[in-house]
């Protein structure tokens, strides 16, 4: 039995069940709910010593990082999402670091500051929301030159670096950030957003925020 334990609104979270859902996986979605800090209990640090979500227990192995996650469950089911080939998993591995390192570096600090903090009545860092808009300039347009030579960031194939994106930017228009200057990207995330791997796992993030257990 696979269960990725989560919350709806993590974006790492949403990585390691979208993945699993693109696989076609039967898994359990686990709520934890981090408002309670359920992920600081003992019986969670049992399956993630570091109180984070995600988390994955499948058979008994227990993983955590996200993006360890997925690369486990398209690795364990031979999935072309992560393919063998030492080169092409290079090359997803290099896109995956470059949307972590990069873009999630700078695009999550504008989310917690325009998202969680004022929800959760947190001070809000003006700095970092400027700081990490304006690094995102420079790192958008690699993806939308990415998407304007091919169907999905690496290649004509779908990858696992395209559902970590994905993952990432489901904040986006909560967020009010503008991706109106990437018109690859925008089509690609829409293009992403119909297929019945996300539609059949995922609600909108707006309406998942306006859940009392999400803040
Ligand atoms: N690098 C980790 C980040 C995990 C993470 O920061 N999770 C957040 C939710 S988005 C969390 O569990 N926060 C609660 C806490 O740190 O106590 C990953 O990709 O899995």
């Amino acid at each position: 039995m696979l269960t990725i334990y989560g919350s709806d609104l993590s974006g790492p979270a949403i990585k390691a069940r979208l993945t699993a859902s693109c696989l076609g996986l039967n898994y359990k979605w686990q709520l934890v709910n981090l408002r309670e800090k359920e992920q600081k209990q003992e019986w969670f640090l049992k399956i993630n010593p570091v109180g984070k979500v995600p988390a994955m227990d499948d058979d008994g192995f227990h993983l955590f990082e996200s993006n360890a996650i997925c690369r486990y469950l398209c690795d364990k089911h031979n999935s072309s999402l992560y393919p063998k080939d030492v080169k092409k998993r290079a090359t997803i591995d290099q896109w995956i670091d470059y949307v972590s390192f990069h873009i999630g570096a700078n695009f999550v600090p504008v989310v917690y500051n325009r998202l969680f903090a004022p929800l959760r009545g947190m001070p809000v860092n003006e700095k970092a929301i400027t700081d990490g808009l304006e690094f995102l300039k420079q790192y958008f347009p690699i993806v939308e030159k990415q998407l304007s030579q091919h169907k999905y960031i690496v290649s004509q194939e779908i990858s696992v670096a395209d559902i970590i994106l994905l993952a990432l930017l489901e904040p986006t228009e909560m967020a009010k950030i503008d991706l109106g200057a990437y018109p690859k990207l925008t089509a690609w995330r829409a293009e992403l957003k119909k297929q019945p791997f996300y539609t059949s796992c995922y609600k909108e993030y707006g309406e998942m925020l306006k859940a009392p257990a999400s803040k």
